[in-house]
């Protein structure tokens, strides 16, 4: 027995979320959205952490849909600060008038499609049910936080933070004794900030990671301006760019450049203070390993010009993965920060931590008294919040069990036997390897399209065939191996997670060539898929 009707529920009101209620209430389409938050914002919502920020430029990373919002909307900083992109999120809300249609601090617990009626009910924490012909999950590719695999938090005394559940009211740590498990984007971004407040910071590393300094700094108005005379050009370029944000396309090897030469273009994108600069600097850098090690060395180096001590900064420099195979991380201050006497850098690849205590943690070595405790250690990315909601698709079969070996989908979009059901930012779709609001955009607009198309053409049902999609799964595999990315242990590949399948879970063949494809795809009156029409559609 369901409570409501609906056309289209969608899972996370993030900007996927926002974009996705936009279009479709655009389209007069009655929508539910869901959301487990008290507010919108979704990644930007929990992730308040101290220094948090976008590592994409904010001219660079916000919605282009509405010339109107591109105009109104005017971005402080180079790397805008987390309050301001969730202000951002709130305003589009706002203006958009979408929460309406939003349900807050509210999970939803399962999905299930029945083939008969061509529906999907989704049930909430609430007890509330509601029948769906679409379900969209847009619950983003970093939701899922996780904990280190170690015993004891229980025990702890004191306070013991997740970067990604940080507390609304923020944590003051002037003269506390902390310890920072993790040394991800979270860890590097706050590790200067809360070091800075407390008495003692002792900061435990599993992994060292590249990092490069941000150069945040205010946007100039001049700045702004332009960018707001040229946004439709600009977002054009971004749309068809490999990375979601137009760069200069590199002609020549790394290996055939001279080093003084080479070391001037890694030092012109240093410069610059954004993730792709040295990344795209040369053809190779993310393909054949002694290219990249030129790209790796000419970092280590940086980081041995700033930690003082010649062991700390080899304690600090990446080794056992290629530069940009996991993500690189923007700075402000991250380096500098282990020249302070008070900051302490354990290596748990020596010392392995083992427990939570009720003093704080210990290591194989030694226990570290501490009054709070930061876990900085990140998310069961791309796949965690799609499995963590029961969904089941056809005969009943659950997408945790399908996806026991690793993810398979057709287009990081749709997935064979979940008919109607839609991913945004889906693993095997470009995602996280992009500029995530074009790759949004893009999906949404393909999702909402999609589905504008099923009902002017009657059809009743849409689901990838499983040759689609095993052709799909193949084809990002390959693209993959021609990269280093599979080389690397990271939350591309599912390795943060102890017993999560190694697979490597984006697409690397770049925004414009997979937007492309999704475009020939729909061309083709939905290549790939078997499309079942509505009943009264069906000649008698
Ligand atoms: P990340 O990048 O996954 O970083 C998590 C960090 O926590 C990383 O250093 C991990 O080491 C470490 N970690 C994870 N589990 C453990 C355990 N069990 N013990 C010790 N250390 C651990 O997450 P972030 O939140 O920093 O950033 C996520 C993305 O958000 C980022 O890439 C940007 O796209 C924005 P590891 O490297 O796995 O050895």
């Amino acid at each position: 027995m369901t409570d409501k009707s609906v056309d289209v529920v969608v899972v996370g009101a993030g900007f996927s979320g926002l974009y996705q209620l936009y279009r479709l209430r655009e389209m007069g389409l009655t929508t539910r959205v869901f959301e487990a938050g008290s507010g919108v914002g979704g990644t930007w919502y929990w992730n308040r952490y101290p220094g948090a920020r976008c590592d994409v430029e904010s001219l660079n990373y916000s919605f282009s849909f509405s010339p109107e919002l591109e105009q109104e909307w005017t971005w402080s900083e180079k790397y805008s600060p987390q309050p301001e992109i969730l202000g951002y999120a709130e305003h589009v809300a706002e203006r958009f008038d979408l929460k309406k249609d939003i349900t807050f601090d509210t999970r939803v617990e399962s999905a299930v499609y029945d083939g008969d009626t061509h529906t999907w009910t989704v049930t909430t924490d609430g007890g509330e049910v509601v029948s769906t012909r679409f379900f969209v999950m847009a619950t983003g590719c970093l939701s899922v936080s996780k904990a280190p695999e170690i015993p004891g938090a229980e025990t702890f005394p004191g306070p013991i933070y997740h970067t990604g559940h940080w507390p609304h009211e923020g944590v003051d740590f002037t003269g506390k004794r902390i310890a920072v498990i993790g040394t991800g984007s979270s860890g590097i971004q706050s590790i200067p900030i809360m070091a800075a407040q407390a008495a003692e910071a002792t900061i435990f590393q599993r992994t060292p990671n590249f990092s490069m300094p941000a150069g945040n700094r205010p946007l100039t108005e001049e700045e702004v301006r332009t960018r707001k005379e040229n946004y439709r050009e600009y977002r054009e370029a971004a749309k068809w760019s490999g990375f979601g944000v137009p760069v200069p396309a590199p002609t020549r090897s790394a290996l055939e450049v001279p080093e003084e030469e080479r070391n001037q273009a890694y030092q012109a994108g240093w410069d610059q203070g954004n993730l792709v600069a040295i990344l795209t600097s040369y053809v190779d850098t993310l393909a054949v390993k002694e290219a990249n090690d030129t790209a790796a060395e000419f970092v280590r180096a940086k980081i041995r010009d700033v930690v003082k001590d010649p062991e700390l900064a080899e304690a600090l420099s990446p080794r056992s993965f290629p530069f940009g195979t996991k993500r690189p991380c923007l700075d402000t201050g991250y380096y500098e920060t282990f020249n302070d006497d008070h900051v302490h850098l354990v290596d748990i690849r020596k010392t392995p931590l083992v427990e939570i205590t009720t003093k704080g943690v210990r290591t194989s070595e030694q226990e570290y008294e501490v009054d709070a405790i930061v876990f900085a250690t990140g998310f069961d990315a791309m796949t965690g919040a799609l499995t963590r909601v029961d969904i089941r698709g056809r005969n009943g079969v659950s997408l945790r069990e399908k996806w026991g070996e690793g993810p398979r989908s057709y287009l990081g979009l749709t997935v064979a036997g979940f008919p109607n059901m839609f991913t945004i930012t889906g693993p095997s779709s470009p995602s996280v390897l992009t500029n995530m609001m074009v790759a949004i955009e893009q999906h949404v607009d393909w999702v909402a399209d999609c589905i504008g198309w099923l009902r002017d053409n009657d059809v009743a049902e849409l689901e990838a065939t499983d040759r689609a999609e095993d052709e799909w799964v193949r084809h990002v595999e390959e693209v993959g191996n021609t990269t280093l990315y599979p080389t690397a242990d990271s939350w591309y590949m599912g390795s943060n997670v102890p017993g999560k399948p190694r697979v490597f879970m984006a697409y690397i063949g770049g925004m414009g060539a997979y937007r492309e494809k999704c475009d020939e795809i729909a061309a083709k009156g939905y290549a790939g898929f078997a499309l079942t029409p509505e009943p009264e559609s069906v000649p008698a």
